[in-house]
């Protein structure tokens, strides 16, 4: 090292003491003050993705208010205009005609008000009889008390929605003495039950999570239920709750005002000391306003998630255009805040999913809006390729770095699957001491993403099956263990548990791959994770995919699809 760069890293291993020095967590998120207004020279191009959502440079997080409003797609997020950490929060705005494309406008909201002075923070959007767009939003008023606001287009024969004004007469809900100021936030969309409005807002009450209710009959006044909608202990912070009813058959969405006999709910939580998003099935009582959770859901942070990877502050809505209910979620960095400055962005959002309950009633299934599928560009067909223990199988001839890939596995028996040890609850446990490189049964076999040529690099996808007494488990993973040779990156063994009849002896999966992003879906959609990963060698025309088996049991790729995937116009 020459004395120059000794010095420049010696300044640069100094600014870095400072920043942690001064880094404190406000409201969830890690506050960097130093560098949160550092606007970015450039935008480094290696990681960057090519058809997920991010703006232009800097900062995102959570999605807030998405909604369908005469043929736009409109969705909104928390965004820093100034820097690639989070601060400086505004709601930033951009339409679509199919969620894929999408245009910027100017940002719909920033603090300006008393009510809102100190941030503005995430929420919903409710459609008004009418066809009126409303906004819900957590406004930080001078004293940082959390309140609730409202906010509507100024002018709603704009097909933009361009401009929103937030009235005077806010705001709406102020938490009560029993209420911790600053842990109430995020709105919910409003539903109309029994005559009146009802809206959801997080909360927690010591480690007891809530989700407050209020009411209204004009919207404008309301008034706290005496009991929350639903609470659990030992949860934590709930944010950004999501409350919404789903149809017992069938893939068709729902308008949250729903309800009856062939329905049931859903309650989603994002609970923020785990970071990770949660949800239940169950009944909506309307005439106590109770939620009670299946027995079959478990509510807390063992219980099911949308997403096993990075995915958090995600929310849902109905689309009337194609009946359908759709959920966007946020998939944030796994590199550090310095490389985030140095890329010059940080944070996607997932690609946007169609939600359904599944037949069985126990659980959520997802896929990606078929609105994607018109990126998809030079095409690989696969079929019958045999993969005994320890075979790779390259699928060239598509654009690796940034694809879409579907794929049925079969195996002809389960009798050499491995043993499941009952104490193995923790998916994400499993994932880490059995990985891709520990050979078994049948299974690990899946995909290698994001992989370098000679496999110095790769990110595995893949299902491993074990036999417990009375059935089997199937596990699926997304490790992120040997994804990068870069240094001071997170990189966990992120798995879920997939609920799946194995009869016919099949498995399908589909990934998402875009550059730092691998979003899989296990079983047609039963069980999904996002991992982010910064590969060094495995990068744009150098990244490599392969089917592979890992497992003593031969498994046949019976069909696979991938496609090279074309980057829309996103900004
Ligand atoms: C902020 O707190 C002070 C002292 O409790 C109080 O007088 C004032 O009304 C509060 N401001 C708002 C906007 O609630
Ligand atoms: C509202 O938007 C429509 C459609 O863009 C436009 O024609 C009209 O002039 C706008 N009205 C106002 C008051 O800006
Ligand atoms: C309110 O929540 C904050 C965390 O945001 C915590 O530090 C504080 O102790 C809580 N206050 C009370 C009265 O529980
Ligand atoms: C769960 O609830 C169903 C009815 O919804 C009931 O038939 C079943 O016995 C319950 N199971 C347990 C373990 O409580
Ligand atoms: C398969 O197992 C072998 C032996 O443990 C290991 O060297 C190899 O890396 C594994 N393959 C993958 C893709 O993990
Ligand atoms: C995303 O980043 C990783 C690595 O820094 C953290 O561990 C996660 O907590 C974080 N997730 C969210 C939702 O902030």
């Amino acid at each position: 090292m020459d004395v120059l760069k000794l010095l420049r890293f010696s300044v640069l291993l100094c600014f870095l003491c400072q920043i942690s020095k001064n880094n404190e967590v406000y409201a969830s998120h890690m506050v960097y003050p130093e560098l949160q207004s550092i606007s970015a020279v450039t935008v480094k191009q290696i990681h960057r993705t090519g058809f997920h959502f991010r703006p232009k440079r800097h900062w995102i997080n959570d999605p807030n208010a998405p909604l369908y409003f005469n043929g736009i797609y409109h969705l909104f997020y928390q965004y820093n205009p100034k820097g690639s950490v989070w601060g400086n929060i505004v709601w930033a705005h951009s339409v679509s005609k199919d969620m894929i494309n999408w245009k910027a406008l100017d940002h719909a909201m920033y603090p300006s008000k008393p009510f809102d002075i100190n941030g503005v923070w995430s929420g919903s959007a409710t459609v008004l009889p009418g066809n009126i767009p409303v906004i819900l939003y957590t406004g930080l008023d001078p004293n940082n008390t959390q309140v609730q606001n409202y906010a509507v287009p100024a002018n709603a024969s704009d097909p933009y929605l361009r401009e929103w004004i937030k009235p005077d007469n806010n705001p709406l809900v102020v938490p009560t003495k029993d209420i911790n100021a600053s842990q109430f936030r995020d709105p919910t969309t409003a539903w109309w039950s029994n005559g009146q409005w009802k809206m959801l807002v997080g909360s927690r009450r010591k480690l007891r999570g809530m989700a407050y209710l209020y009411r209204s009959k004009d919207f404008f006044n309301w008034v706290k239920a005496k009991h929350p909608l639903h609470s659990a202990p030992n949860t934590g912070m709930w944010e950004c709750p999501d409350f919404y009813p789903v149809l017992l058959a069938g893939k068709k969405g729902l308008d949250t005002s729903v309800n009856g006999k062939n329905v049931k709910f859903v309650l989603k939580v994002s609970l923020d000391l785990t970071r990770y998003d949660y949800y239940t099935v169950g009944k909506y009582n309307a005439a106590k306003d109770k939620y009670i959770p299946d027995n079959t859901s478990i509510d807390g942070w063992e219980g099911l998630r949308y997403d096993y990877g990075n995915f958090y502050a995600s929310k849902t809505f109905y689309d009337p255009a194609k009946k359908r209910r759709i959920l966007w979620g946020w998939a944030n960095e796994s590199d550090s805040s310095e490389d985030d400055i140095k890329k010059g962005w940080a944070g996607i959002q997932a690609i946007p999913r169609t939600v359904w309950l599944d037949p069985s009633g126990k659980q959520l299934v997802q896929w990606p809006v078929e609105e994607l599928n018109c990126l998809r560009g030079q095409k690989v067909h696969k079929n019958n390729v045999k993969l005994n223990k320890g075979d790779h199988v390259e699928i060239k001839g598509i654009t690796a770095a940034q694809a879409d890939v579907e794929a049925t596995f079969s195996f002809p028996r389960l009798d050499k699957a491995e043993k499941f040890d009952p104490k193995w609850v923790k998916a994400q446990d499993v994932c880490a001491q059995k990985g891709s490189k520990n050979q078994g049964g049948v299974g690990p076999f899946g995909l290698l993403t994001l992989a370098s040529k000679n496999l110095e690099e790769f990110t595995p996808v893949f299902f491993r099956i074990f036999k417990a007494p009375k059935r089997h488990v199937v596990l699926l993973c997304s490790d992120a263990r040997s994804s990068s040779l870069g240094e001071g990156l997170y990189k966990p063994s992120f798995a879920g548990f997939v609920d799946v009849d194995l009869a016919d002896k099949k498995l399908s999966l589909r990934s998402l791959i875009d550059h730092s992003v691998v979003e899989s879906y296990g079983a047609g959609g039963k069980t999904c994770i996002t991992s982010r990963v910064y590969p060094t060698l495995a990068i744009l025309g150098d990244a490599h995919l392969f089917v592979f088996n890992n497992g003593s049991e031969t498994v046949t790729v019976e069909n696979l699809n991938a496609w090279s995937m074309k980057s829309p116009r996103v900004d």
